[in-house]
């Protein structure tokens, strides 16, 4: 009877805690690092791990942890450690680690480079293994993600011989955290940096987070928001930095820091931070040194000067490049880098918005320091849903460009509508700039193949937050993941990784991955039609940018304002770009400029980023323009009415706490196309005063109610 007793308690504790397991593991934490188990465990699993070296690193450490975490879940069981290569083990392997292989096994550096593996499945002293060898530990622990990527989603780990190494060298996430927590253009909680309880407190997240990253090969992360303060740099705050480098070290993850340009009158009362001036100079060198005391594998600084009120070196009549030479100076003796924003734009200049950051750069082409790297986002304007690539791709031989991407949705619908944008990146980085000749794609000059470029890299705007799951919403995972394959390969399909992704993180079935795969596919370019079809752009409401408001014609700046940018009167829309207008378009490579100047060519999708039109001009289907774009409104509405049905189609695949969230926000998403769309009517319709295409429902309320519409505390007002 005792016996009996134990046996249904202990049943009942095992019940109670797979429920709690399934409970806890499904709130999106894990990210893509589930684990699932498979349903069957193939015959070429492998059945041992060994570390073939004669020094473990912690870097080799967290290998091997992250494969006997992985396997305890995928295969039922973990993995046994062993001291000796056993038949089917798991060898990992380095230069660095001091390999105990026989001669010959190790790939070479001109194969791997210093982040890359290989994946083998081989023989080592007659007996069958799997091989994940490297130069450094860090390419070893990519190697095992690489391969745990490939065993959770149920691909063959058989007969493996594989290559992969980084096209890109800096692969960053960029967070925009302030001291006191909040993230600026953040949808997913406070930020995860605890500064007020570190370093006493390190918050073992920031293990998970390093995991995260590093299973994505991101290599860098600058902490601080762009729109700088210059406390991160004082020894109290750098205490808390050294202890975030301390856990990110070994996962291959740097730290950087913005640096605020006026910190030496800020924090020490020089007179000026003129960037020419020796004492300044030598602040930032003796501050410099100070942060590699606290961090001795620093990367360096992000910077935002003279733009939207950040000081910078213009406030001193200096360049940017002879403001980004200075701090490339006191960080180069460490090895450290400069990154530089392209993204700035005068409040006094009249010249169009988007034209003034290549004005501002490409005489400063060859300018610039050895460490320096002008950070460029991928359109001239700011993160909208549709942008043309910016013109200064191509356009900078001499500087090395990194490509600054924008992972949190500021202008795409926040967390809660789905857009995956690894579409909107795949698009930018295969568009081709033509500025040497057919075939130099913005990711060739991204990732220096094209201009042979010293240094090379991708920052991607975190969306990470305190969240459970981390990015606001599970969908909004799948961003990050793709933003760090995508630094890894600039040249990956969006398709493909949105699979990967997919099998990680909801299922490994077919039907299941092709279904949810399809939604994330079309998911962007809903959101361009039912917020800024046809080339329009910056409709959002001001500050916040939460919804529609294309009707706000009078800020402290024209070119905060939508009017700005659609310039719809009774007579037509659009902003000419052309030699008629601004000539922006004068700024992309011959053949470019001249497939986006002429109405004959220009794509459907930029019309009225280029061109002013009348609102019955005649579409590429024979429509007028006016019917177009209402016809645009509504596929996006259906789009996003298909996106539901085909999730609503998944109940049952996926765990409740994960589909009612997704089923909960695809509501959200629709009912926000259907404002947008009557919003955007009604008021274009105040201005052409046409009526509605046969067939068009007319929005349900008049203008006066969506301007009347207010949202004092959306996230993002105020920044
Ligand atoms: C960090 C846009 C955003 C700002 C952001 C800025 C930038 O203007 O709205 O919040 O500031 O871009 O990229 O610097």
């Amino acid at each position: 009877m005792k016996n009996f007793i134990t046996h249904i308690a202990a049943a009942f504790c095992l019940l109670a805690s797979s429920l709690f397991q399934q409970a806890v593991a499904e709130d999106g934490y894990e990210l893509w690092l589930r684990y699932e188990k498979l349903e069957q465990v193939p015959k070429s699993a492998p059945r041992s791990v060994v570390a073939a070296c004669s020094d473990l690193s912690p870097t080799l450490d967290a290998a091997l942890s992250e494969i006997l975490r992985a396997s305890a879940s995928i295969l039922g069981t973990p993995l046994k450690q062993g001291d000796r290569i056993s038949r089917h083990a798991l060898v990992l392997t380095s230069e660095a680690c001091g390999a105990t292989l026989p001669n010959g096994t190790l790939p070479n550096a001109d194969e791997v480079g210093t982040e890359g593996y290989v994946l083998q499945s081989t023989l080592i002293n007659g007996k069958p293994v799997t091989l994940i060898a490297a130069q450094s530990d860090i390419g070893v622990l990519y190697g095992v993600f690489d391969y745990l990527r490939r065993m959770s989603s149920g691909e063959a780990i058989a007969d493996l011989d594989v290559i992969s190494r980084p096209k890109t060298q800096l692969r960053l996430l960029n967070h925009w955290d302030n001291l006191d927590r909040h993230v600026e253009r953040g949808y997913s909680g406070q930020s995860i940096w605890d500064w007020h309880r570190l370093p006493g407190y390190v918050d073992p997240r920031y293990t998970d987070y390093a995991r995260a990253n590093a299973s994505i090969g991101i290599n860098g992360t600058s902490l601080t928001n762009v729109n700088s303060d210059a406390t991160v740099l004082t020894p109290h705050y750098l205490e808390k930095v050294a202890a975030i480098a301390d856990v990110l070290r070994p996962y291959g993850i740097k730290v950087y820091l913005t640096a605020r340009f006026s910190a030496p009158i800020e924090l020490d009362g020089l007179a000026t931070a003129d960037p020419l001036d020796p004492a300044v100079q030598t602040w930032w060198q003796a501050k410099t040194d100070e942060i590699y005391d606290y961090v001795p594998d620093f990367g360096g600084f992000l910077v935002k000067a003279n733009s939207e009120g950040q000081p910078g070196p213009q406030d001193y009549g200096r360049s940017h490049a002879e403001g980004a030479n200075m701090l490339a100076k006191a960080v180069a003796p460490h090895g450290g880098v400069v990154m530089w924003r392209a993204f700035v734009y005068s409040a006094e200049e009249p010249e169009d918005r988007v034209r003034q950051a290549y004005t501002e750069f490409v005489p400063l082409d060859g300018q610039f320091a050895e460490n320096v790297l002008v950070q460029v986002k991928n359109g001239p304007l700011d993160f909208q849903p549709r942008e043309p690539f910016h013109p200064l791709f191509g356009a900078m031989p001499e500087t090395p460009l990194m490509i600054e991407l924008q992972i949190t949705k500021e202008y795409l619908g926040f967390s809660t509508h789905l857009a995956y944008l690894g579409t909107l990146w795949e698009e930018v980085l295969a568009a081709d700039t033509k500025t040497k000749g057919d075939g130099t794609t913005v990711a060739s000059v991204v990732d220096g193949e094209t201009y042979d470029y010293a240094y090379t890299g991708m920052a991607g705007v975190s969306n990470i937050g305190t969240d459970r799951n981390w990015a606001g919403s599970i969908f909004d995972q799948a961003n990050w993941y793709a933003f760090g394959r995508l630094a890894w390969n600039p040249d990956a399909s969006a398709e493909d990784i949105a699979r990967e992704w997919v099998k990680q993180t909801f299922s490994r079935k077919p039907e299941v991955v092709d279904e949810i795969t399809d939604m994330m596919m079309k998911s962007r370019e809903a959101v361009v039609d039912y917020m800024t079809p046809l080339g329009l752009t910056h409709l959002m409401g001001t500050g916040h940018h939460y919804g529609p408001a294309p009707w706000v014609d009078d800020l402290g700046r024209a070119d905060w304002t939508p009017y700005y940018y659609h310039k719809a009167t009774r007579g037509g829309i659009g902003f000419d770009r052309t030699e008629t207008g601004s000539d922006a378009v004068d700024q992309y490579a011959g053949p470019v400029a001249q497939e986006w100047a002429s109405l004959e060519t220009v794509p459907d999708s930029l019309l009225l980023w280029f061109h002013h039109v009348p609102w019955d001009y005649e579409m590429q289907d024979g429509s007028t323009l006016w019917q177009s774009l209402v016809a645009h409104y509504a596929r996006g509405i259906t789009t996003v009415a298909e996106m539901q049905s085909e999730w609503a189609s998944l109940k049952g695949e996926i765990d409740s706490e994960r589909f009612n969230q997704v089923t909960d926000y695809l509501n959200i998403q629709h009912e926000e196309a259907q404002w947008w769309r009557d919003a955007s009517i009604a008021y274009w319709q105040s201005i052409n005063q046409l009526p509605l295409p046969a067939g068009e429902a007319p929005p349900p309320h008049d203008l006066d109610y969506y301007k009347s519409l207010s949202f004092p505390n959306a996230p993002g007002q105020g920044e």
